[in-house]
C-alpha cells in the first residue's frame, strides 16, 4: 500500500486524509498527539476517519510524500520544518488559497525532489479540532511545479489520487488553474467574511459592480504576469462556486468570525503587490485587502 503524510490537522486535510485512506496509509503530522481520534461528518452520519498521526519528534523513517495543506502563510514556516525529514526523492504537494511564491520554495528543494500544487473546491469545515464537516463534493486538480515532478506526476496521480478521489484529475498548467481559484477566492471571500454570510448570498445583483470590479482588476494583472484569463469565463466559474457552496461559509467568513488570521494577503494583497510592480491600479481589491486587514486587527 502506498504512503502519505498530510501535515496538521485543517479541513482540507482532514478531507483529503479520509478520501485517500481508502487506498494510501495516511499518517498526520501534527504538532501534538493530544487528539485521539478524526472523525468525518457527512450530513448526519459521522466515521473515524482512519489516519495514523506523528509528530515531527517522533517520525521514525524519512518521508517520501507530503501534503502540506496550511495556509499560505504558515508555509514557509511549515516548509523549514519539514524539508530535514524529506527522502531525497520525496514528492511535496502544496495546498493552499491564494497565491505563493513557486520558484522561492522548488530551490528550497533538491532537483530529485518534485514539487506540485492541488487545488480543490471540496467544501469542508471545522466544527471541532478532531473533526471536519463535508460541505460539498468538488473537483480537485494537481499539477506539476518543477522539471522531476512533471515527470513523476502521472505515476503519483494513477497510485495516490486517481483511486481515491472521484472528481480529480491531473492538469499541465496549474498557474493557470491557480489564478482562475485566486479569481474564485477573490469574488467570494472577502466580501462573505466582511458581510458574514454565506457564499450564496453574493450573488444578489447589488454585489455584481463590486464583483465584476475585483475580478476585472485580477483579469487585467493576470496579464501582466503572462496568464491570459477571460473576465467573462472567471466571472462565470466564481458564480458557478457561489451556487454550489450557496450555503456553505468561506473559509475567510470562519477566519474572521473566530478571530484567525485570514489568507487576505495571499489573495487582494498579493493581486495589490503584482499591480504595483506593474504600475497598475487595483482600487476594489485595495480596499477589501484594507478592509479584512482591519477586521483582523478588530
Ligand atoms: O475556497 C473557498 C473558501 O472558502 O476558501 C471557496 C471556494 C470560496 C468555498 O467556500
Amino acid at each position: 500500500m502506498n504512503r502519505i503524510h498530510i501535515l496538521g490537522r485543517g479541513a482540507i486535510g482532514l478531507l483529503l486524509a479520509n478520501k485517500l485512506s481508502s487506498h494510501t496509509k495516511s499518517t498526520l503530522i501534527t504538532r501534538d498527539d493530544s487528539v485521539e481520534n478524526y472523525h468525518f461528518i457527512d450530513k448526519d452520519k459521522t466515521s473515524v476517519i482512519p489516519v495514523n498521526q506523528t509528530t515531527f519528534a517522533s517520525l521514525k523513517a524519512k518521508i517520501s510524500t507530503c501534503i502540506i495543506p496550511v495556509k499560505a502563510y504558515q508555509l514557509n514556516q511549515a516548509l523549514h520544518t519539514l524539508i530535514p525529514h524529506l527522502q531525497d526523492d520525496a514528492d511535496i504537494i502544496l495546498s493552499h488559497n491564494g497565491m505563493s511564491d513557486i520558484a522561492e520554495i522548488a530551490q528550497l528543494l533538491k532537483p530529485s525532489q518534485g514539487l506540485y500544487f492541488l487545488t480543490t473546491s471540496m467544501g469542508g469545515m471545522k466544527p471541532a479540532a478532531n473533526a471536519v464537516k463535508y460541505t460539498g463534493a468538488g473537483l480537485t486538480q494537481i499539477g506539476a511545479c518543477n522539471q522531476i515532478a512533471q515527470t513523476r506526476l502521472p505515476s503519483l496521480f494513477e497510485a495516490l489520487f486517481k483511486p481515491s478521489l472521484s472528481a480529480v484529475e491531473q492538469v499541465t498548467n496549474i498557474t493557470e488553474i491557480r489564478w482562475q481559484k485566486l479569481c474564485v477566492n477573490i469574488a467570494i471571500n472577502p466580501l462573505s467574511a466582511l458581510l458574514q454570510c454565506q457564499n450564496g448570498r453574493l450573488r444578489a445583483p447589488c454585489y455584481s459592480k463590486q464583483v465584476l470590479a475585483l475580478l476585472n482588476e485580477a483579469c487585467h494583472v493576470a496579464k501582466y504576469e503572462g496568464v491570459e484569463l477571460k473576465l467573462l469565463a472567471e466571472l462565470e466559474r466564481a458564480y458557478k462556486v457561489m451556487t454550489l457552496t450557496a450555503a456553505n461559509n468561506s473559509s475567510m467568513a470562519q477566519d474572521i468570525k473566530l478571530g484567525r488570521r485570514t489568507e487576505i494577503d495571499a489573495i487582494c494583497g498579493f493581486i495589490v503587490a503584482r499591480a504595483k510592480k506593474h504600475g497598475l491600479n487595483v482600487p476594489e481589491n485595495e480596499l477589501l485587502w484594507q478592509q479584512i486587514k482591519r477586521k483582523e486587527r478588530a
